[in-house]
């Protein structure tokens, strides 16, 4: 696919795009009106065509989505097939936006022309991603698959000579952070001081990187939830006093926050898939010193992405959801892990602040600081294993006083809809590492802000730099990567207008 246009240049090292981004400054006036003005200015984007040799790193490598996402990335590249009782099932990356959604380019001789996201520009292919990773479980890969429960068994068989090569590095574990009951698992550990258990896992990812001759490395956190850690000013508001914190071997520093640590300072992208809040100050601060990237937190699998679909559909037509009660129930060692109080904690606020951005929206429905009741419910049932239940009850207010009330019930293998995620997050965050712009006139190019908030599309409570505003709705998260993508090759951002069709 090439841009036909006097703004796009393709050299054999860059895209380099004009355009033209068009935003609307508003200001309220004395007398209560709104002054609203337009505005347009004109960025270059500048996209590095080459793709790097990518080794991602997974932390909890052994759990569910560790074995699923790497055994997904072999059976893909082996093209293994596997029988089920269905009959003969090939692998794919469905679930993933990067590779199994399209995105609309424009309108061809026969109408709408759609191509795979992954297309629109140069991405590291899933085929040539290395894998790695640690995990406070010693067992091997192949053997840590059998235990997640989550694939056919003849897939598993067809997988093992692969996967039981892979044995995950030792890891940080401070029984604090995660719950009691995962104690059992937990034979394969660094020790030392936190200084020295940062030192090893810096040296791990110069290892992994020097011994696979790869140009980057991601760090994705998809081990255990941890509960939060306490923000105390002097101990982790800054990258300084974070630093010290570690040297002084503080309590409150958590293992997903050295690791975090850990890969900003080797300049290897980190991302947190889970709930916690390893991105205390002091972590965005080092992150926006050392311009590496970060992002996270909590992967948007199921009940949440439908969640910030419903809500957005129900608020932007004008009812007023009244109460929002959502309901889990799990067998897998997440499930095991968040029935703890503070585990649990961690993921009831991540899974509770994911309509504020669609309430704040609409003052005729809410007034301020007016919000739906919102109640959020995780059990653990052993037997149902990965395949998590979901229960919804959506209540709301509709005209005169009626009630509309919309209940869900999903079914679904929880780390199936996980790995395509993790995938789409380090396939997005490698390529806003090759993505630079800055606005006509200025002299240097700038990277993308440390924090990463393209990757909100993927995340339960998107992270993003201060003063942002949060967006939780899936489609707004969703176009913001199609239109920056499509501002890359210098095309406009989807409009939907379709004003060509709408002439007499
Ligand atoms: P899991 O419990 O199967 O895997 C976690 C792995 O992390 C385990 O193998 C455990 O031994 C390991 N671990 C724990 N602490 C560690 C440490 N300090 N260092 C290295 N390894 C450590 O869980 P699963 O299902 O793979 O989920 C992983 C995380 O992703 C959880 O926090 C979960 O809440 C989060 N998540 C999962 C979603 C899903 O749909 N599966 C969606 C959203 C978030
Ligand atoms: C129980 O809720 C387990 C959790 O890890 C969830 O499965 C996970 O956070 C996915 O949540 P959601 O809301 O995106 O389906």
């Amino acid at each position: 696919m090439q841009v036909n246009s006097p703004d796009v240049e393709y050299t054999d090292k860059f895209i380099d795009a004009n355009y033209k981004y068009q935003t609307t400054n508003v200001t309220v006036q004395n007398d209560g009106m709104y002054k609203v003005t337009p505005k347009t200015t004109t960025y270059q984007f500048r996209t590095q065509r080459n793709v790097p040799k990518l080794g991602v790193m997974l932390v909890g490598w052994g759990g569910n989505n560790g074995t699923t996402f790497t055994a997904a990335l072999l059976a893909n590249k082996h093209h293994l097939t596997w029988n089920t009782k269905d009959g003969p099932q090939n692998p794919n990356f469905y679930g993933s936006i990067t590779q199994a959604s399209t995105v609309y380019l424009g309108t061809g001789v026969d109408g709408e022309v759609y191509i795979p996201m992954k297309d629109i520009l140069p991405m590291v292919n899933p085929d040539d991603i290395v894998v790695d990773g640690w995990d406070i479980s010693s067992m091997n890969m192949a053997d840590a698959m059998e235990r997640a429960k989550v694939l056919d068994y003849n897939l598993q068989v067809k997988l093992r000579p692969f996967m039981e090569k892979l044995k995950p590095r030792k890891s940080i574990y401070i029984p604090d952070f995660i719950a009691a009951n995962q104690s059992d698992r937990a034979d394969n550990i660094l020790s030392g001081t936190k200084w020295d258990q940062l030192t090893l896992i810096r040296k791990d990812i110069i290892e992994f990187k020097q011994t696979n001759n790869l140009e980057k490395v991601i760090v994705l956190w998809t081990a255990n939830t941890e509960r939060f850690a306490d923000v105390k000013e002097g101990i982790n508001d800054t990258a300084e006093n974070l630093l010290n914190s570690i040297h002084n071997e503080h309590s409150e520093v958590s293992p997903s926050c050295l690791f975090a640590v850990a890969s900003i300072l080797e300049e290897a992208t980190f991302i947190n898939g889970s709930p916690q809040n390893t991105f205390v100050p002091g972590v965005i601060q080092l992150a926006e010193q050392k311009r590496v990237f970060i992002g996270g937190d909590d992967f948007k699998s199921g009940q949440t992405k439908i969640k910030s679909v419903l809500v957005d559909f129900l608020v932007s037509a004008g009812i007023k959801p009244m109460s929002i009660v959502s309901y889990n129930h799990l067998g897998n060692n997440d499930g095991k892990n968040l029935s703890a109080p503070k585990q649990f904690k961690s993921k009831e606020i991540s899974k509770s602040n994911v309509v504020d951005d669609m309430v704040e929206s609409n003052k005729i429905l809410y007034k301020d600081g007016e919000k739906p009741d919102h109640c959020v419910v995780i059990k653990y049932v052993p037997h149902v294993g990965d395949s998590k239940r979901a229960l919804d009850e959506y209540t709301s207010e509709i005209m005169m006083g009626g009630t509309n009330t919309i209940s869900l019930h999903n079914t679904c293998e929880d780390s199936l809809l996980a790995s395509p995620l993790i995938l789409d997050l380090v396939l997005i965050a490698e390529l806003c590492d090759r993505i630079h712009f800055k606005i006509q006139g200025d002299a240097e190019y700038q990277r993308f802000n440390a924090v990463l908030s393209i990757l909100s599309y993927l995340c339960k409570a998107p992270l993003v730099p201060e003063g942002t505003p949060v967006i939780n709705a899936l489609f707004r998260q969703r176009s913001c990567i199609e239109n920056i993508f499509r501002a890359c090759i210098g095309l406009p951002p989807i409009n939907n207008m379709f004003l060509e069709y709408k002439h007499e």
